[in-house]
């Protein structure tokens, strides 16, 4: 009653519209603006009972946060589903025409990022007292659309529409310096900046289960400084004045769309610099507040480095310790040490951050200063440590290392592999650095949300405590052999491929078969990950079922989503060829409805919560060692997929918790990949050994998927036979067979409804809630401050 008087209310007063005339759009931001109101009381609260506790509070430093729509998540954890749905209808409107005007904040890239947004609830939830710091881009990842089956990108634009759930916080606002020089005076240093950029607090409030505590979700945005323009421009300096604000307005511009680094850009730099020094000052000016010994910050700060990417927070706290706290430079350091810990979450070489000393000296040259006096004291205690300046570069990993109290990898695999190359020399130093934090996802928006049937199901079995205590799923196991659960199960996951196939009859005009096995295979586009061999082993079925056309085979539909790095011409092709592949078997009598696939193009949270719920077989098949941990794999399992996947990242571990007997694993494992890798003309060899795998690359050399332009995928298929570093060839046999079996399994319903039970069931422990619990734990020496 009063949620419809409220939305009525936002309608006219803060949107000036009535209800004759609202859109689908103001209805939107009526209702996101109740919600808002609603949070309002728990932020307030969790702030008042913060202060009153003087907690150590978490600040964890991301520049991403792969968010996507906020309003079924808010209304969620406020649980008030029933109230919004009902107001909604009295007031006449579809609340799921509402709910899905929401356009996605996409400010990450993919796993990094979405695992920073995963983390963000959990803090909440926990009632652990926290800051997510970040930037407020105006455009987040590129849109996606396909041109005869080519990826084109196209600026997103979340920020044109209003984004109801933020409060700007002019008052938050810092004085940000790049450049200048740096002036040495009786011992002491002083840095004039020669370029000065401000940023402005934008609050969204992060509001854990059952509305029981808030936390801020504080993004910078990046404005010229007025001041320092009138500085320059009164000296005469039109273009330095001119520089500093076009230097500003591109900072929060946009993000950038890779996910291993295109490093060496002098903008991302700035962007990084520019949130975590932002950051930085916000958080002494709390501690500040309350406190007056600068020494006792490791007591009350946290400071977790999502990546190398806010790596230079080392340098900039030692900086104001020296610089403007006059501590000395053999006190600081440890100081800063103990505030810092560092996720790793890659080994892939190229994703390795390094700044040229030059850049760096020109950008913040005071930072290069310190970042030598860092490297000096480490290498004086420990003179054959590996270094940080090498060859002319700033190696941000080594940075982060020697600054941070604890390094951890983000899966047991992961972690291993951490200790055994990256950071080997550093390990042999530092030998209770590196620990393991596997990672987790919320199964606020990865079951509940997501997946209604199955949360009424699992619901009405257990009741609703695995919200919170996810390892409550285990009951479920007890459902096993009741065939009445086992029938809802699998009747759920239908509806679920119903609405699905719906969907991309809808928007891609193919229909599919919601009896077919649906495999997907979801996730940014990258060799490591072997799409490709996915694709091959799509082509390969396809000539099997053509030859024998009256077998008994199990329909199936690939499903693929993800986007490539602009500049990564590899993935490109990988995606075209796809597409190509799909025009030509989609359209194949022969095969039917046995054999489709769809690729819906602009991949993104909300399309995963889509697709997930509707999979039947997730694809996890990274070359083993490459992928650190995979949080998709996650997404899949807990919501009753089987996986077909390699020995690689969390996939272990999921294994080990679901049973050997309830995972679909092939190909080589880690230390075999790396065997292989010496033997010469290994991937020929590969191909020649196989002859299901040699018509395949075959049929796509000679054109067989581009009639038109026969040679296209010439560059790709000569890559495969002569450095298939990824080693696509040499696990394809086994991929192939191992499909097989999953084919067999599928064609025995109740077989295949057990093995997915089973995986739902024993999912409990890849909630981000117990990985939030073992950073707080084993890193941060943080506690929750919820009232019992
Ligand atoms: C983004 C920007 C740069 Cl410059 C480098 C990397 C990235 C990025 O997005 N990395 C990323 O997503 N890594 C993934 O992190 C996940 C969370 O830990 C892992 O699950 C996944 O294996 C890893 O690839």
């Amino acid at each position: 009653m009063t949620m419809k008087t409220d939305i009525l209310n936002r309608l006219k007063y803060s949107l000036g519209k009535d209800a004759e005339n609202a859109s689908t759009y103001d209805w939107r931001i009526a209702l996101s603006l109740v919600l808002r109101d609603q949070m309002v009381e728990t932020w307030f609260r969790s702030t008042r009972e913060t202060y009153a506790a003087s907690p150590k509070r978490v600040y964890y430093l991301s520049m991403e946060f792969l968010i996507g729509r906020l309003i079924e998540d808010m209304i969620a954890n406020l649980r008030m589903e029933d109230t919004v749905k009902t107001a909604i209808a009295e007031l006449g409107q579809d609340y799921d025409t509402i709910v899905h005007d929401e356009p996605d904040a996409a400010l990450g890239n993919g796993g990094l990022g979405r695992l920073a947004a995963c983390f963000m609830d959990s803090l909440a939830t926990l009632g652990i007292p926290a800051f997510g710091y970040g930037i407020r881009y105006e455009h987040g990842l590129f849109e996606q659309s396909f041109a005869q089956g080519q990826q084109v990108e196209k600026p997103e634009t979340w920020l044109t529409q209003r984004h109801a759930w933020e409060f700007e916080r002019p008052e938050a606002r810092y004085r940000i310096g790049f450049g200048g020089h740096v002036e040495h005076r009786d011992g002491s240093a002083r840095w004039h900046p020669g370029e000065v950029v401000m940023a402005t607090a934008h609050d969204t409030p992060v509001v854990g289960w059952n509305g029981d505590w808030g936390n801020t979700l504080r993004l910078w945005s990046a404005e010229p400084s007025k001041d320092f323009d009138l500085e320059s421009f009164n000296r005469g300096d039109y273009l330095a004045a001119g520089r500093s604000e076009a230097l500003a307005r591109t900072i929060s511009r946009v993000l950038y769309p890779d996910d291993t680094t295109e490093s060496g850009k002098e903008l991302r730099l700035k962007q990084e610099y520019f949130f975590t020094a932002a950051s930085i000052m916000d958080l002494l000016r709390r501690y500040l507040a309350d406190h007056d010994d600068i020494r006792d910050l490791p007591d009350y700060v946290a400071i977790q480095l999502n990546d190398t990417h806010p790596a230079i927070a080392g340098p900039e706290l030692v900086r104001i310790l020296v610089d403007e706290h006059g501590l000395p430079m053999d006190e600081a350091i440890p100081l800063t040490r103990r505030c810092l810990a560092y996720t790793n979450h890659t080994l892939l070489p190229e994703a390795l951050e390094r700044w040229s000393e030059h850049l760096m000296g020109r950008t913040l040259p005071r930072h290069l200063e310190i970042i030598r006096a860092i490297e000096h004291a480490h290498q004086t205690e420990f003179p054959d440590s590996p270094r940080i300046l090498d060859h002319g570069d700033v190696r941000m990993g080594e940075l982060a290392f020697i600054m941070a109290h604890k390094v951890n990898g983000v899966s047991a695999l992961h972690t291993e592999l951490v200790k055994q190359t990256v950071f080997a020399d550093l390990h042999r130093i530092h030998p209770d650095r590196i620990i393991n934090q596997t990672n987790g996802i919320t199964p606020r928006r990865w079951l509940y949300g997501c997946n209604p049937s199955l949360r009424h199901l699992i619901t009405d079995a257990i009741g609703e405590g695995w919200v919170t205590d996810l390892e409550q799923l285990t009951a479920l196991k007890d459902k096993r052999d009741d065939a009445a659960f086992i029938d809802a199960f699998m009747a759920s996951k239908r509806e679920n491929k119903v609405n699905l196939s719906n969907w991309i009859g809808q928007t891609m005009g193919v229909a599919l078969d919601p009896d077919a096995m649906f495999d997907v295979q979801i996730k940014r586009i990258h060799e490591y990950k072997r799409q490709l061999m996915n694709l091959l082993e799509t082509v390969a079925l396809w000539n099997e079922m053509r030859d024998n056309p009256n077998a008994d085979w199990t329909p199936r539909i690939k499903i693929f989503g993800g986007k490539a790095a602009p500049g990564y011409f590899v993935a490109k092709d990988i995606i075209r060829l796809i597409n190509d592949v799909a025009q030509v078997i989609n359209a194949d009598p022969v095969t039917g409805d046995r054999l489709k696939i769809v690729y819906p193009p602009n991949y993104n949270v909300t399309m995963a919560e889509r697709l997930i719920p509707a999979a039947d077989l997730s694809e996890q098949i990274s070359t083993a060692g490459k992928e650190a941990s995979g949080t998709g794999n996650m997404k899949f399992a807990l919501n009753g997929a089987l996986t077909i996947g390699t020995l690689d990242g969390a996939n272990v571990e999921i294994r080990d918790h679901v049973g050997t007997e309830n995972f679909f694993l092939f190909g080589l494992t880690a230390q075999e990949v790396m065997e292989r890798r010496t033997h010469h003309g290994y991937s020929r060899a590969a191909i020649e050994a196989s002859p299901r795998l040699q018509r395949v690359l075959g049929q796509i050399a000679e054109g067989r998927f581009a009639p038109q332009d026969p040679s296209r995928y010439h560059g790709l298929v000569g890559m495969l036979y002569d450095h298939d570093y990824f080693l696509v060839t040499c696990d394809f046999d086994s991929y192939f067979d191992t499909q097989r079996r999953a084919d067999m399994v599928y064609q025995t319903p109740e077989n295949w409804a057990a093995m997915a039970l089973v995986n739902t069931a024993s999912m409990g422990w890849f909630s981000s809630d117990r990985t939030i619990k073992g950073y707080a734990h084993d890193i941060w020496g943080a506690k929750s401050v919820l009232s019992a």
